[in-house]
């Protein structure tokens, strides 16, 4: 691992697998493993693996929120999701959302949250397979999975297998079993910040960009 690029404390971070609903893939084969992007675009695609290291890459630090009242910065490695729907061309973004499908497991599923998609591009959301250097471990969601940094961790999908575009805000797993919102947009409030090894104040909704 390129140690520049360690994340501080990391060994502090609440464990991946406690909030794995469906539980992380058996093992993934990455020369049959697509992203599929359906719905409502010109063209659909699916991209292998391969594909997605051949565009353009962005390496980004950048804070992610979990609901339970803890925040990490890493540095993350992908693409840019509005790269992929350049490729499938949307018309009018900004009226749509986007479902997000895990791969899952034969026991327990798929797990899915939607978020909108015009949102989600003006954020510069990332589809990202790489965190500090290396590729995803499979409970952070190898090999690939998409971060709206503005939103709480339950709205990007680990192990992502789908992105469709859809007219349909459709609620998911735990917006269902645990009342979150279904907006998802970070709250100010009192978090554990992982990396840093304190208590800080996010103040305003939203992805955190000053600290
Ligand atoms: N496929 C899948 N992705 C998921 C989840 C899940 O259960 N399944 N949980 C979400 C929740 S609730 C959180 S808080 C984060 C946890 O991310 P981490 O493993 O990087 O800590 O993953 C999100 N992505
Ligand atoms: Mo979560």
């Amino acid at each position: 691992m390129n140690p520049t690029l360690k994340t501080p404390n990391l060994e502090r971070k609440p464990s991946s697998l406690r909030y794995y609903q469906e539980g992380p893939p058996k093992s993934i084969d990455l020369a049959t493993w697509r992203l599929s992007v359906t719905g409502l675009v010109e063209k659909e695609l699916t991209l292998t693996y391969e594909d997605i290291l051949q565009m353009p890459q962005v390496e980004e630090s950048r804070r992610m929120v979990c609901v339970c009242n803890w925040s990490i910065r890493r540095t993350w490695k992908g693409v840019l999701l509005s790269d992929v729907i350049k490729l499938v061309r949307v018309t009018n973004p900004e009226k749509y959302y986007l479902k997000q499908t895990s791969i899952g497991t034969k026991e327990k599923g798929v797990y899915e949250s939607t978020i909108p998609l015009g949102d989600a591009l003006s954020r510069r959301a990332l589809l990202v397979h790489s965190v500090d250097g290396e590729p995803l471990p499979i409970e952070q969601g190898y090999p690939l999975r998409l971060f709206d940094f503005g939103l709480y961790g339950y709205k990007n999908v680990k192990g992502l297998a789908e992105l469709k575009v859809t007219k349909e805000y459709q609620i998911g797993e735990w917006e269902r079993r645990a009342g979150y919102d279904i907006n998802g947009i970070v709250r100010p409030k009192k978090y554990w910040i992982v990396d840093l090894k304190k208590w800080g104040f996010i103040e305003e909704p939203g992805e955190v960009t000053y600290f």
